[in-house]
Order: C-alpha cells, then structure tokens, then sequence
C-alpha cells in the first residue's frame, strides 16, 4: 500500500517516539520456561536421593522448588492446552488431541502464554514439544529436531523409526545407544537453544524462550551413558504395583507400555519392572544432563541474573504403580508433576509445600514480568508465595480425566486427602468415588470410600469438589491473578497527601 509522506513521517514519529519510551523503561525480565514430557517428580531435589538429576537440582538450590504442584488432566495435548493458555480442561475442551475449535477459535481469542509475551514486545522462540501438535508462528521459527525417535541402525531397520510402529508392536520400549547427545532429539533441542540463547541475550527486547524436552516419553530412548548410571540390581520398585482393591476398572485404563514390542499386557515380571524403571531413569538423567547444557548456555550469555527460569513436567507417570504403565488417571502418580522456579530478586533453595496447579503458571509468569493479565485466566500467580513459601495458600488442586466409556472423573488433592468422584457423563450421576489419606497413605491404596464412618468427610470433599477452584483460592486473593495495582511512589503520595 502506497503511503502519503505526511502519514509516513507522523508513523516514523510514533516509532521514535515508541523508541525512546522503550529506552527508557527498565528491560523486563527474561524468561526460560522448561518442560519435560511425562517427568513425574521423581528427583534428587524432590527426595528421590537414587537418582542422578544434579542440574535440576542445581536449578533448585537457586529457586524455589514446589513440592506439591499439580495438573489438570494427565495427558499431553489437554495439560499443556491448560498451562499453555491459563484455562482449564473444561474450558479449553481439550481432552487427548487439539480440537478445531481449540485450536482455529479458542486460541485467537485466548492467545498462548507464547504469543501473550510476544503481543508484549518478547523475542520469543519454541523448541521440541511445546504445544501438542500445532506450532504456532512467533517471533523466529520453532525449533523441530532433525533426529528420528530411534536412533540407531538396527532399530530403525526393524521399525522404520516411526513412533506408529509401537501401535503395531515392532517398537522396542527403549533403546540405549552407544551414541552422542545430538544424535538424540533432546540434544538437539538442546544444541539450539544454547545458540538461540548465545544471540536473544544481545537482543534490545527481552527474550521468552519455550523449550520443550521430549522424554521421558515413551520410547525410553538416550544414550547408554545415562542408563549406566544406574545399578538395575538397586532400583527401587512401585510401592503399590497393584490395582487398588473396590475401585472401577475405569480408574485406571491406560496401559501405554503394551503396545511396544516384548512386554505383556498384565504381569510385569520384577526384573522387567526394574529393567524399564532404570530406561525412564536413564531418559530422565538425559534431559537433566540437556538442562544442565542449557542453564549452563544462559550463565555464559550474561543474561542468567536478568531471567526467570521455570522448570516443570506436563504431567506424571505410573511406572508399575496401581498395575499401570502409562499417565491418564487421576491419581497422585498422574497428576503430580515438577514446578521450579527461580526468579530474579527472590531467595535462594527455597522450598513451598502450598498446593499449586499447573494452570497457575501463565498468570504467575505474567505478574513476574509486570505485564499484563487477561481477565479470563483461571490460575493464580504464585508470586507471593516466592517471597513466602510458606504463605496460606490454595485449599485444593483440581483434576479430572474423561474416559472415553462414558464416564468422567473430577478430582481435589487438599493438604491431607485425594477425592475422586466419577460420574456418567450423560446424567452426572454419581458412578464411583475414592477417596485417600495421605497422612496414612501417601501411595494412595486403600480407597476409604467404602469404609464405615466416612460419610461426613466424604460429604465434605464432595463439597469441596463441587464448590470448584473458585472456592480454593487463598483468602485475600480474587479469581483473578492480577495484585493489587502497585502503590505510587512515595512522591506522589506524599504530594496527594498535602492539603490544598
Ligand atoms: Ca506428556
């Protein structure tokens, strides 16, 4: 479109001018988010004291490690659909795939924590699994590794390399090759952030780099070395490898691992339970190794003082635990993911044991930054709780997961219990409950429901539950993520305060 000169110098007047005011104002806050796909918090910083994670853990003695976050619903495309746009399940309508309606509708109107930053002068980039399946178009192209989910010659000769030939049962579960970091996709994600990050530190506007790691997803592919660092003999197993007694099949379905080449779809002998415990350790040994490469990138660049660096899962996993292989339940071993987060002007090794979700994280990242918040978010910025661990806090996470049989369950974590309710998705009929003790059982197998005299503390959860997350928040603190306004400064008040 041809231009007037008038209208052209007044727009380069606006630049200046836009210029100048950027010039002015203090550079904001960097940000690195960091999420693994599938990483259950089995860590060294999170107690796991067996496993080899010295990174993560470095990342937690310089922040501030969340003990008990958790997410909306198991599952790669509705989890990262929640935290990714500050809404829950329900809201979204993302259950296993994105939805057209998600995807072509929702995130117009409600962008992406990525393109929220980026609308807000960010340099913003996305590496490896981010999103599930949709790559969105931000400042410069998204990262995608050039390496095939298997690596080595014979592997792919049997599978063709293909994710799909799992389904087909000619994938092996794991494979642990005598084979460099890049070779691997992670390494390579890897390998480009250290380059993105040696370049948007020299950037005038601040950068938010998005950095997904792609396992411990199955298959349990890494470099041997990783493995090695486990002795199989002394890996610890499930403390409650079996289904749990008086619940519906449905609360547990999803048995992932079978559809790889070589495991049984029932019993798991114990030492294959220890073999495919040491490959998910050994891919999470990878990925700490791959955030150690990245955090180390980040001190190099100059910018690591200036940069909140954020740490999570997108969900947990069961790894023999109640029976199961796989994500997709409401349960602890589900539902239970990482959160660490270390932001400039905050203490050192902190450690919150306040009950924080997942969908908090866009609104807490927001507040961290100074920027903007949506109206719509349904999460509640952490941030004070970074100046206090230990602040009252939220009274209860919620969960839910459909099942595709007809039946839905919603579930609350409080301080002591975990509530499942499920109900008939055509009547919402109430089909089953669970409820557990954590005080008594932290790896939730006896399901009180049933038991005699429950019936006044489950009337409570059931209240809890139906009253929504809404009801949970802290005291003091609206629906909204939003602080106050912060205060003028001293000068003004004290002008404002002068009589006339
Ligand atoms: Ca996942």
């Amino acid at each position: 479109m041809k231009k007037s000169p008038g209208i052209l110098s007044a727009a380069l007047a606006t630049l200046a001018a836009a210029a100048a005011l950027h010039a002015a104002a203090p550079k904001r806050p960097n940000v690195l988010f960091i999420i693994s796909d599938d990483l259950r918090p089995e860590l060294g910083c999170y107690g796991a004291d067996y496993m080899h994670t010295p990174n993560i853990d470095r990342l937690a003695k310089t922040g501030t490690l969340f003990a008990r976050p958790y997410v909306q619903q198991a599952v790669c495309a509705a989890t990262r659909a929640s935290f990714l746009t500050g809404c829950r399940p329900d809201t979204t309508g993302v259950d296993y795939p994105y939805t057209k309606y998600f995807v072509d509708t929702f995130l117009k109107e409600k962008p992406s924590i990525m393109r929220a930053f980026m609308e807000q002068g960010y340099h913003v980039r996305t590496f490896g699994k981010v999103h599930h399946g949709l790559i969105e178009p931000l400042s410069e192209p998204h990262f995608k590794p050039s390496a095939g989910y298997y690596v080595m010659a014979e592997t792919i000769k049997r599978t063709g390399g293909k994710k799909g030939d799992a389904a087909k049962g000619r994938a092996p579960v794991a494979e642990l090759g005598d084979k460099p970091d890049s070779a691997y996709q992670d390494g390579q994600i890897a390998d480009a952030v250290v380059e993105t990050l040696g370049r948007v530190a020299k950037l005038d506007e601040p950068f938010f780099l998005a950095v997904g790691f792609q396992k411990p997803h199955l298959p349990w592919v890494a470099p041997k070395k990783y493995a090695d660092l486990y002795d199989i003999d002394t890996v610890p197993l499930s403390p409650n490898p079996r289904p749990n007694a008086g619940v519906p099949e449905y609360a547990t379905s999803h048995h992932a691992i079978t559809k790889f080449a070589g495991y049984p779809s029932d019993d798991v002998t114990v030492a294959q339970q220890r073999e495919l415990r040491r490959d998910y350790f050994a891919c999470v040994s990878f990925v700490d190794a791959q955030v150690g490469r990245v955090l180390d990138a980040l001190e190099k660049s100059g910018a690591a003082a200036s940069t909140i660096v954020v740490f999570i899962g997108d969900h947990g996993w069961h790894l023999q635990d109640q029976g199961m292989w796989g994500k997709t339940t409401n349960y602890e071993h589900s539902t239970w993911s990482p959160l660490i987060v270390r932001a400039p002007g905050f203490a050192a090794a902190q450690r919150s044991n306040a009950l924080v979700e997942y969908v908090d994280i866009f609104p807490s990242l927001l507040d961290l930054c100074g920027l903007a918040q949506p109206d719509y978010l349904e999460g509640t910025s952490f941030k004070p709780l970074l100046a206090q661990p230990d602040a009252p806090w939220k009274t209860a996470a919620f969960s839910q997961f459909p099942r595709r049989n007809a039946v839905e369950g919603y579930a609350i974590r409080t301080d002591r219990y975990r509530y499942v309710e499920w109900r008939d998705k055509k009547n919402g009929a109430v089909t089953a409950c669970e409820l557990y003790d954590h005080k008594t059982d932290p790896d939730e197998i006896a399901n009180l429901a049933d038991q005699p005299g429950r019936a006044a503390l489950l009337a409570e959860m059931a209240r809890q539950l139906h009253a929504g997350w809404k009801a949970a928040l802290p005291a003091g603190v609206a629906n909204r993520s939003n602080n106050p306004p912060a205060p003028p400064s001293e000068k003004l008040r004290d002008s404002e305060n002068e009589p006339d």
